[in-house]
């Protein structure tokens, strides 16, 4: 007998997502991915200056705050030739590197944990067994009987009050969880701890853009400006505070972030290393440019695509071209002027909103016809998986170190076989390496900075274009970057000095999106077929494949209404 479960919200993400799934036998036959919330970022860049467009944009999202912001200069400087000085490029991967550190750790910990970790069995646990474990797995300062028994008194008093608060709703107790009562008080204690240390990493952005959530940029460079000696800029001790914080990001990361992730790993991998690994192609952009930025081959993580979990081959990917990457709106809420079954490169994207056909509310998607606010990218008509698992899988298949030998350590570690990558675990251990990696390379761009400011360089924008008057009547560019879940795109067109189109092809787009019109399944709902579901009035199984992706539907959907009208269909929820 076939049965059909709703997840409407699906909690711990960024955004409104709602997944529905077939159920038969105890087993996921069809999974159904939904954006249920509609945007207007790109109408409002409409006929802006190009260059405060990243001001609007980076309000996309605020837990991948930048991002969005740094794609949107790129895109900028690709359309007008501008060439953005030394500094300013390792100040911007200083930025990318904070925010992938903050966001990893944020969703290890806060929207991921909880779907291995039972916070109530660590009431359970025997804090002096508590501190042995925790020793076993790590050197880190706090693994002290008392830490652990102050940690368990805060927690008892939580659940004593009978509010549980932040741990309200979860489904403690499920036999699928299998920590014992000491590794599970571990995680917890580690879950308060990384809340503590997420508001100190993101200072980094604090120095350079101003605040965070969404610092600040500027086209042409950073806008900020290093003088070791002077009181009201980034001064020397600004730069040692900045290296004392990169410090004690990596510390986390490698004491506490790491040593969890293993355990989990060594726990869960019999099950959770051969399911859920979704469509085998990847998608990477590449970032973190040690050179001058567009020149691909000095990149730290790399640009490609594998495709079929082919680690023996890497594709060259060109965004620009109307032949590789389009979006489709075959079930998605939209019309297009060529047609339903069109798909078009974002250059020529189009996003209508007068659809009339049946919309939310409803009891189950109409998963025949259009079911979901997000649209359907594709490359070559093929679905992409993005994020960190396809970094890795893209530097591995490219031989690139040191990712290629981290991947194999990691494997060998967990007696686990290369094809254990493409997984839900996969997924959750790729991110995790990717974290250890860029708390190096941070440090790494941190020396680079210091040594080209010894040099006499301190250059942080390259103002050469801009007065708009110099600029082409027409120009078009292409910004692209790696977010923390994956492969961004923004596509700009100018038109005496405007913007005249812009257009954002987001990762959670990629993987979130609806099946495409031949029935071809995107990453989320692939990613579900064949997971067992051992009760479907607690499926943790669900989330545990669908938070590895880390969700963010504030990205994902982020429309425009071409003709300015009123989004009505909002009303009805
Ligand atoms: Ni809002 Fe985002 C990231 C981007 S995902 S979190 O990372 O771009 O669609
Ligand atoms: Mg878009």
């Amino acid at each position: 007998m076939k049965e059909r479960i709703v997840i409407d919200p699906i909690t711990r993400i960024e955004g409104h997502l709602r997944v529905e799934v077939e159920i038969a036998d105890g087993h996921i036959r069809d999974a159904f991915s939904s954006g249920t919330m509609v945007r207007g970022i790109e109408t409002i860049v409409k006929g802006r200056d190009p260059r405060e467009v990243w001001a609007f944009v980076g309000r996309v999202c605020g837990v991948c705050t930048s991002t969005h912001s740094l794609c949107s200069v790129r895109a900028v400087e690709n359309a007008l030739g501008i060439i953005v000085p030394p500094c300013a490029e390792m100040v911007r991967n200083l930025m990318i590197a904070t925010l992938y550190m903050h966001d990893h750790v944020v969703h290890f910990y806060h929207l991921h944990a909880f779907d291995w970790v039972d916070v109530v069995s660590s009431l359970k646990a025997d804090p002096a067994e508590t501190a042995k474990v925790a020793q076993r797995l790590s050197p880190w300062h706090k693994n002290s009987e008392g830490y652990f028994a102050g940690i368990q008194a805060r927690i008892r008093k939580f659940v004593d009050s009978g509010q549980l608060g932040i741990f309200a709703n979860g489904y403690w107790g499920h036999p699928a969880y299998l920590l014992t009562a000491e590794q599970n008080l571990v995680a917890v204690a580690h879950y308060l701890e990384a809340l503590e240390w997420q508001k100190e990493v993101v200072k980094i952005h604090t120095v350079f853009g101003g605040k965070n959530p969404h610092p600040n940029f500027v086209v042409g460079g950073m806008p900020c400006s290093i003088n070791l000696h002077e009181p009201n800029a980034i001064n020397s001790e600004r730069l040692a505070f900045v290296k004392q914080k990169l410090d004690e990001a990596k510390t986390f990361i490698e004491q506490v972030y790491i040593p969890d992730l293993l355990l989990i790993a060594e726990v869960y991998k019999e099950e959770w290393s051969r399911i859920g690994g979704g469509v085998s192609n990847y998608l990477s952009y590449g970032d973190f440019p040690m050179a001058e930025y567009g020149d691909v081959g000095n990149y730290l993580m790399p640009r490609g695509i594998v495709m079929g979990r082919d680690l023996s081959k890497v594709h060259d990917v060109d965004a620009r071209s109307p032949e590789e990457v389009k979006e489709y709106i075959y079930h998605s809420w939209y019309t297009c002027e060529q047609g339903d079954r069109a798909g078009l490169h974002p250059f020529e994207g189009e996003t209508n909103l007068n659809y009339t056909g049946p919309t939310p509310p409803y009891t189950h998607l109409n998963v025949e016809d259009k079911y979901s606010w997000i649209k359907t990218p594709r490359w070559k008509e093929q679905p992409m998986e993005v994020g960190p698992l396809a970094r890795m899988a893209v530097a591995y298949a490219a031989g690139k170190e040191p990712q290629k030998s981290l991947i194999d350590d990691t494997l060998k570690k967990l007696h686990l076989p290369l094809e254990a990558l493409f997984s839900t675990l996969g997924r959750t251990a790729a991110r995790g390496m990717e974290t250890l990696l860029t708390a190096d390379w941070a440090l790494q761009v941190f020396d680079q900075l210091i040594e080209n400011l010894r040099y006499g360089d301190s250059r942080m924008v390259n103002h050469i274009l801009w007065s708009p008057r110099l600029w082409p009547k027409t120009a078009q560019g292409v910004g692209l970057s790696e977010a923390p879940r994956g492969a961004l795109a923004h596509f700009v067109t100018i038109e005496n000095t405007l913007v005249e189109n812009y257009q954002m092809v987001a990762p959670s787009t990629w993987n979130a999106s609806p099946r495409d019109e031949k029935g071809i399944l995107s990453a989320y709902e692939a990613s579900l077929i064949g997971t067992p579901v051992h009760d479907p009035h607690q499926p943790l199984e669900i989330l545990r494949t669908i938070h590895s992706f880390d969700p963010c539907l504030a990205c994902a959907v982020h429309l425009y209404d071409e003709a300015g009208k009123y989004v009505h269909q909002m009303d009805t929820f």
